[in-house]
């Protein structure tokens, strides 16, 4: 399998933090690229030109990132998702909480370094900004029922709060208003899989 990603991007992070936490690293060929210039072997695969994109062995594409993670945990036996239930939806719907802050922090991270100055807009930003911290907020009023062996949940708000240190580390002290998070965020960022993929290595 190929999987299209970049350095920077949260959501292709989300996918090789899956991947190491499931043992698949050694199956998966990751070929860096930037989606920006709209590569050839992305656009083939990708349509919206968008990271990231795994390339099955067949050549069939998968994504985005929660089809794709959807798809690693199947491969690898099905640890970190509960596969029906209530306790399904609930995981879900922690995982779209950590990829709705990922967006809106990503539409930051767009406005502020694919922008030239003078067209950005501070509205704009204070908007997705405040949206990043209620998601966090919210995450940290979650922590305390996700916790226990890794889970899809915990890696989705790992690399959420990753992310917000990553791009908005000056616009955003989200640690102050929850201690026990970042007390767990110690702890998980410290994993291999998060050391090794971490977007400013
Ligand atoms: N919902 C998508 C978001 C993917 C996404 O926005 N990727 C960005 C990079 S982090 C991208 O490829 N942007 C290229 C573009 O918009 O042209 C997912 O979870 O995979």
């Amino acid at each position: 399998m190929k999987l299209y990603h970049a350095g920077p991007s949260p959501f292709a992070r989300k996918v090789r933090v899956v991947a190491a936490e499931l043992g698949l690293t050694d199956k998966i060929e990751e070929v860096p690229l930037n989606p920006y210039d709209r590569p050839d072997n992305l656009m083939a695969s990708s349509p919206l030109g968008k990271i990231p994109c795994l390339v099955l062995d067949d050549g069939t594409p998968l994504y985005d990132s929660p089809v794709i993670c959807e798809y690693l945990n199947d491969l690898a036996g099905g640890s970190l998702i509960p596969a029906s239930g209530m306790e399904r939806f609930i995981a879900l719907r922690r995982c779209a909480l950590a990829d709705g802050v990922l967006d809106q922090a990503f539409n930051i991270s767009g406005e502020v370094n694919r922008r030239p100055e003078n067209e950005r807009s501070p509205k704009w930003i204070e908007h997705w900004r405040s949206s990043v911290a209620a998601g966090i907020d919210q995450i940290g009023a979650e922590i305390g029922e996700s916790t226990g062996p890794i889970d899809m949940v915990q890696i989705g708000f790992g690399v959420a709060l990753g992310y917000a240190d990553f791009r908005m580390a000056d616009m955003l002290d989200w640690r102050a208003n929850n201690a026990a998070l970042a007390e767990w965020y110690t702890e998980f960022s410290q994993r291999p899989s998060m050391q090794g993929t971490r977007p400013d290595a």
